[in-house]
């Protein structure tokens, strides 16, 4: 908590990409969300490989992180989608093969259906690769959604 301004608020990140040097993009990524003002990084899960679904291209890799920040949802979105600009992020076309992805899994206990964002974010459950790096840092976030029922999604962790 800082005193007079807003109250921080733990809300979850999910970082992805599968171009260029992924793992160094997403280590930058992590550094880089901890320097943003209003925004410190609290934990970060390992990286993971893991297989697209949805989407061709390479493997990803994939983490999660935990941060505590004061500013509001629709703020951390817009600082997401600087630092993914600033990774020479690119949008042809839908799940097209990316630099920098930064997802916003949770913020708070919030429920925002909000045309520029919905959170909890509505995919997550579904996917591996943001359970199982969730799981690693946060397992009470996951209680109800087992990672193991996704026996088709192809998730490695890597080492340190
Ligand atoms: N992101 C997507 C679509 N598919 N697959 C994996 N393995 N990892 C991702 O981050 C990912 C994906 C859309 O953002
Ligand atoms: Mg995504
Ligand atoms: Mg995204």
């Amino acid at each position: 908590m800082t005193t007079g301004g807003r109250p921080e608020v733990t809300a979850h990140v999910a970082l992805g990409a599968n171009l260029g040097d992924a793992a160094r993009t997403l280590r930058d990524a992590l550094e880089c969300l901890d320097h943003t003002p209003g925004i410190r990084l609290v934990k970060a899960s390992s990286l993971y490989r893991t297989a697209p679904v949805d989407a061709s291209g390479p493997d990803y890799l994939n983490a999660v992180a935990e941060v505590a920040t004061t500013l509001t949802a629709p703020g951390l979105l817009a600082a997401l989608q600087a630092i993914e600009n600033a990774a020479g992020r690119q949008r042809p076309y839908r799940n097209a093969p990316r630099t920098l992805d930064l997802d916003l899994l949770l913020y708070g206990s919030a429920r925002i259906d909000s045309p520029r964002l919905t959170v909890p974010h509505p995919r997550m459950w579904q996917r591996a690769f943001v359970l199982v790096p969730l799981k690693e840092i946060a397992p009470e976030m996951v209680r109800d959604h087992e990672p193991g029922q996704f026996a088709g999604q192809v998730v490695e962790r890597l080492p340190d």
